[in-house]
């Protein structure tokens, strides 16, 4: 499928959003909106396992457009795991019912990282992602831009290490302070990897990329700064040298550091369009933090979707006067749970439309 004659796009709120030019209403994707709380996912599920659907072009495809079937999101994310880095490195992921990803044979002493694929093939290893997103792309027609993602070194390392979920991380943690050398050698090849992966997804179609560190709260500002903030800021000026050299346009870049309250304003300064904000902070201390100028994501709690609609309203409304309308995406604060109820994210995505309207045009009009 070709990738240079992509349906012109029709609805660009998220990508000027990103670039921090003018809106006529704020524009919302919500994270994990293709997953478990929709009936057609479950159901595709029972036919399917999660890595089958992953690394099935067209059924990731048809996963993708499920939540831009069904709502007036601005953006479509596409369907794939922060784990299939891992995969392509040579581990074995498994995704086990009611536990989540399980590593059978995680990184134990760093003797282990020797048994990594370090020099794989991206284009080759994860050729599914890229077919997936150009097909995507040309379903899509144009509606919304598609995000493409990773999860940044520090978390593929934790999982790799911990080889499942964790609250603690301790196991990544102790790797962090008895074998430091070690750990930077892990995290630089994740971070080369990372980079050509990103790039490839640019250049399949994807039309911004989102970094997720998802394990940022295990770590505190020391750790943080030493083995998670330099990758994340090679990764954004890699990506751009390497999509330059291969004539290739950039995309806006957003980074997500879930519980990253500590590093904000090393985020903000860490050359990615967008900083992602977790439902913990204060919207306005994020904006004093990051600056006006700094386009901000975010950030409801995600379980104000189980507030009855009137509710949801007044935090929908709360939340946007609190960020403002200029420099803003809207999306909640992290993923969205299995057990919500689809009706409240169509009332959330249309209210955040209204709302964010009348805001501007009442501005405009003054
Ligand atoms: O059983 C199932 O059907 C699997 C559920 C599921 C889904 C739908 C998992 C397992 N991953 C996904 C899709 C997914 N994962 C997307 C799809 C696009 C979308 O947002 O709609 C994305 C962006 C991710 C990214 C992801 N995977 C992250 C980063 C975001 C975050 O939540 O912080 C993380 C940490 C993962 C790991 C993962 N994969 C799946 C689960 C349950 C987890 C978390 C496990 C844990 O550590 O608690």
């Amino acid at each position: 499928m070709s990738t240079d004659n992509f349906p012109p796009l029709k609805n660009d709120l998220i990508i000027r959003a990103a670039k921090g030019e003018s809106v006529e209403r704020v524009p919302i994707w919500i994270m994990r909106q293709a997953g478990r709380y929709l009936p057609e996912f479950r159901e595709i599920r029972t036919k399917q396992s999660f890595f089958e659907l992953v690394q099935n072009p067209q059924l990731a495809c048809d996963v993708t457009m499920m939540p831009i079937n069904r709502f007036d999101l601005d953006a479509a994310i596409i369907f794939s795991d922060i784990l299939v880095i891992p995969q392509a490195l040579g581990m074995i992921v498994e995704m086990l019912p009611s536990k989540g990803p399980s590593f059978p044979a995680p990184l134990i002493v760093p003797a282990d990282i020797s048994k990594l694929n370090k020099d794989c093939d991206v284009t080759k290893e994860l050729s599914y992602v890229f077919e997936a997103i150009t097909l995507t792309r040309h379903t899509l027609q144009g509606k919304v831009p598609l995000i493409g993602f990773s999860g940044a070194p520090w978390t593929l390392m934790s999982y790799m290490i911990e080889g499942g979920g964790s609250t603690t991380q301790s196991k990544a943690k102790a790797w962090l302070y008895k074998y430091p050398e070690e750990s930077h050698e892990l995290l630089k090849i994740l971070t080369n990897v990372i980079i050509d992966y990103l790039v490839e997804q640019v250049c399949a179609g994807a039309q911004l990329l989102q970094v997720f560190e998802s394990h940022a709260g295990c770590l505190d500002h020391t750790l943080f700064v030493k083995f998670a903030l330099p990758y994340i800021r090679v990764i954004s000026k890699r990506v751009r040298d390497k999509l330059k050299e291969r004539k290739v346009s950039c995309v806006p870049m957003i980074i997500f550091a879930k519980d990253g309250h500590y590093v904000l304003e090393e985020l903000s300064q860490s050359h990615y369009e967008v900083v992602g904000i977790d439902w913990t902070i204060k919207p306005t201390q994020a904006r004093r933090i990051c600056g006006e100028t700094m386009t901000l994501q975010g950030n409801l709690d995600p379980c104000a979707l189980y507030a009855n609609k009137e509710d949801l309203t007044k935090m929908a409304k709360d939340m946007l006067q609190k960020f403002g309308h200029k420099n803003y995406i809207a999306n909640l604060g992290h993923g969205i749970y299995p057990d919500m109820d689809p009706e409240n994210v169509k009332h959330l995505v249309d209210q955040v439309h209204k709302i964010s309207q009348e805001m501007i045009q009442k501005e405009q009009s003054n």
